[in-house]
């Protein structure tokens, strides 16, 4: 019998909303019950496009805003061989930020519409659960000051979760979204009991296409 694919999993959040902690703990839990789980980020700043974005958001080099956004495409879709092959072998992939990161924080900039920039990530493979850590600027603010990254205001940030809250209105996307001002551990346990179920359902269903 062909093996049971794994599940793909995405953490999503503004800024400080403890994304990164919680996928690390994710896959550190999964491992531990022996069931196969990798992280993987975006954007992925170690290839030659997430140099170039890693670039941009430090403040080293400035890209026009649809370049930009189309290298964070990119970074992406350069990344779907692998992903889909460990998806296929049954590893579960739990993703810190997807397109869905991408679309919110590009059209929080003036003159773009979501419509044009959910188009380039049009077929990647396709999140079987998007986790919205949901944290409010006031809460954020308790986490630390903001770095020194390009889009650490709370200007923008306020003006991102905007449109994450636009995109949550789409059916066709599984969201779910947790309290992210509860305690690390509170979280851990809401994200863990939505990720075993969807890991159960997923490994018998075909991996779908964003947006398609
Ligand atoms: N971007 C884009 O424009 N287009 C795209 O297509 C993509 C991204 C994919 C990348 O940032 C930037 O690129 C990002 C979006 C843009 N810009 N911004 N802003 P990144 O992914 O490299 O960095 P980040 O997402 O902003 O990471 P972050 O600030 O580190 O946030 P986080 O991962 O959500 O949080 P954390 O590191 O897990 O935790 C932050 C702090 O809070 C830390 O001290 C923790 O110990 C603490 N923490 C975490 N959870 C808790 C709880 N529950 N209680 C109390 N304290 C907590």
């Amino acid at each position: 019998m062909a093996c049971k694919r794994g599940a793909l999993i995405v953490l999503e959040g503004v800024d400080k909303a403890g994304k990164t902690t919680q996928c690390k703990k994710l896959v550190q839990l999964l491992q531990q019950s022996g069931r196969p789980a990798e992280m993987m980020r975006f954007p992925e700043r170690t290839t030659t496009i997430g140099q170039l974005v890693g670039a941009y958001l430090e403040n080293k080099s400035d890209l026009e805003d649809h370049t930009v956004h189309l290298l964070f495409s990119a970074n992406r879709w350069e990344l779907v061989p692998l992903m889909k092959k460990k998806l296929e072998q049954g590893t579960t992939l739990v993703v810190d930020r997807y397109a869905f990161s991408g679309v919110a924080f590009t059209s929080a900039k003036p003159g773009f519409s979501l419509d044009w920039c959910m188009k380039p990530d049009v077929g990647l493979p396709k999140p079987d659960l998007v986790i919205f850590l949901k944290l409010s600027p006031a809460e954020a603010a308790l986490r630390g000051q903001f770095g020194e990254e390009r889009y650490e205001t709370s200007v923008f940030q306020q003006a991102v979760q905007q449109k994450f809250e636009e995109l949550f209105k789409d059916p066709s996307v599984n969201w779910q979204v947790i309290d992210a001002s509860q305690s690390v551990q509170a979280v851990h346990e809401n994200i863990t009991i939505l990720s075993q179920k969807i890991i159960n359902t997923a490994q018998d269903l075909p991996l779908g296409e964003l947006w398609k």
